[in-house]
């Protein structure tokens, strides 16, 4: 066990702040890092000490590895924190940090780097009867065999790049006289965006649910699952929506996801916190598809429904600690969404709508959470990803929550740029998202721009019909007083006096 007494989050805006506030409250002191970009950044402004790493790019900052160690060995920092994206998944990273005497708050490099193979994720659980998406195991070369094997699968299939993630690499096939070419893409895109080529196929699920499962595990062996999030809300791969719990699992399912998730965990000998991701078929069949070995975005949910401070876990887990309860002391309290809010413009194909946060107001009230990293009068840069902040409401039940939502959207007034929040209205307000029957397809399915342009009801319509009777009426008699008579006693009009 070794006390953490200073930590630095090796990450920027809100996951940083987010990240400190916890390391507060535990009497542990905090460093930031940043970039030119974000020299007046909150995130900059909470912590007790900052360090400029170097230009806004984050190639020349937020990802210069041994920068970020040097900091933590001239301030004398116990851990670093990697947060999500930037290092936070980079095993490299992990080593030389434990490597240079500092705890790594995160799971070993060794569970980083098979988690961020496909591949070798899939050949790791392969022993522990985790129900999985029919495939091949390894990763094809002979285009004959592979073609063998798709025939063996059956058609369509998914051509997926081991080192992948966010949908690059992905190819479907539908029929065998594309696979060839399809497979080169796979294989082409994949070596030029991760500098390894290895794909593999899978049977193709048409419209899936993305379901995955937050665990907790210690350096102890002990791993517990903290239910489940349903990120199925998506658009091109980014989660607009996520919610726990999830709408169509069971406590049955829950348990048997939740147990084939601590397998997961257990079968690369994971500690900290994890997600372990399945989809899930129309007949919700669930297949693991891979883990991520970070805090994610969508954290928060899990925590308003188990009442559990993650980063506070992990930063226990990371000084040793065993963890301070079991599966049975853990049980979910009403239901949580969680919203992105980018600053994108939903009616241009959502173009990231970079600028100035001219207004900047947060809702706020019960059961509502804004976790951001912005204030008013702010300009989002350019350099990072255009999420301005994370909106969270917790009530009883989903209708409930859903309610909430929807009053903090309309409470939440930034101007200066364009944002997403009318769009998650209208997902809101969908039938099939209020009715639970949705699935990765939501946004193609149901949304197009037009969507977002006010659209009046029949009894709206009708009362700005009576509306402009009346105000017509009225301004008949205010013509007959304002004009008066002529000298033969009548109406004098003169139209050009009428423009109001
Ligand atoms: C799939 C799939 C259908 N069948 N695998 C997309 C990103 C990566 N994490 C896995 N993904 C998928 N894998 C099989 N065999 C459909 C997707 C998928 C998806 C998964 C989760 C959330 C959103 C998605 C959107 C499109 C496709």
């Amino acid at each position: 066990m070794r006390k953490i007494n200073k930590l630095l989050v090796a990450n920027r805006g809100e996951i940083s702040l987010r990240i400190m506030r916890t390391a507060k409250e535990m009497g542990i002191k905090t460093v930031a890092v940043y970039s030119e970009a974000d020299r007046n950044a909150p995130h900059v402004k909470f912590a007790d000490e900052a360090v400029c790493l170097g230009p806004p790019p984050s190639n020349q900052s937020y990802l210069l590895a041994d920068k970020i160690i040097d900091a933590c060995k001239s301030l004398n920092v116990d851990a670093v924190h990697p947060g999500y994206g930037f290092l936070s998944e980079n095993a490299t990273f992990a080593k030389k940090v434990t490597d240079a005497g500092i705890i790594f708050v995160g799971p070993s490099p060794e569970s980083i780097e098979v988690m961020g193979s496909k591949l070798a994720a899939k050949n790791a659980v392969a022993k522990y009867g985790i129900p999985m998406v029919p495939g091949t195991e390894e990763a094809i070369t002979d285009i004959q065999a592979a073609k063998l094997k798709a025939e063996e699968i059956g058609y369509p299939i998914l051509i997926k790049a081991s080192a992948g993630g966010g949908g690059k690499g992905m190819r479907i096939v539908k029929y065998e006289a594309e696979f060839e070419e399809q497979m080169q893409r796979a294989i082409s895109e994949a070596l030029s965006a991760f500098g390894d080529g290895a794909v593999f196929i899978e049977k193709y699920i048409t419209s899936p649910r993305h379901i995955e499962i937050q665990v907790l595990g210690d350096v102890h062996r002990n791993i517990v699952y903290l239910f489940e999030r349903e990120c199925s809300v998506q658009r091109r791969h980014q989660k607009v929506i996520e919610e726990a719990p999830s709408a169509v699992v069971s406590p049955e399912m829950r348990k048997a996801m939740g147990e084939a998730a601590v397998q997961v965990a257990r079968a690369c000998n994971y500690y900290g916190a994890g997600t372990v991701e399945f989809i899930v078929d129309e007949n919700l069949n669930f297949y693991f598809l891979e883990m991520n070995t970070r805090l994610q975005v969508e954290h928060p949910v899990t925590e308003m429904i188990t009442g559990k401070d993650l980063v506070k876990e992990q930063i226990l887990i990371a000084e040793g600690r065993p963890l301070s309860f079991k599966q049975g002391d853990l049980i979910i309290n009403g239901h949580a969404l969680e919203i992105r809010v980018y600053a994108e413009d939903p009616k241009n194909n959502f173009l990231p709508d970079i600028g100035n946060l001219m207004t900047y107001i947060r809702p706020q009230g019960p059961g509502i959470r804004v976790d951001d990293g912005f204030e008013q009068g702010m300009d989002i840069p350019i350099f990072y990803d255009p999420m301005i902040a994370k909106l969270i409401t917790h009530d009883e039940t989903r209708e409930k929550s859903i309610q909430r939502m929807i009053r903090a959207i309309d409470d939440y007034q930034i101007t200066g740029i364009e944002t997403t929040l009318g769009f998650c209205r209208f997902v809101l307000e969908h039938e099939a998202f209020t009715s639970g029957n949705f699935d990765t397809k939501f946004v193609e399915k149901y949304f197009s721009p037009e969507k977002l342009e006010v659209q009046w009801d029949e009894e709206e319509l009708a009362l700005m019909a009576s509306l402009a009777v009346d105000i017509f009426e009225k301004e008949k008699t205010n013509l007959k007083r304002v004009t008066g008579q002529n000298r033969n006693g009548m109406p004098r009009t003169n139209w050009k006096n009428r423009l109001i």
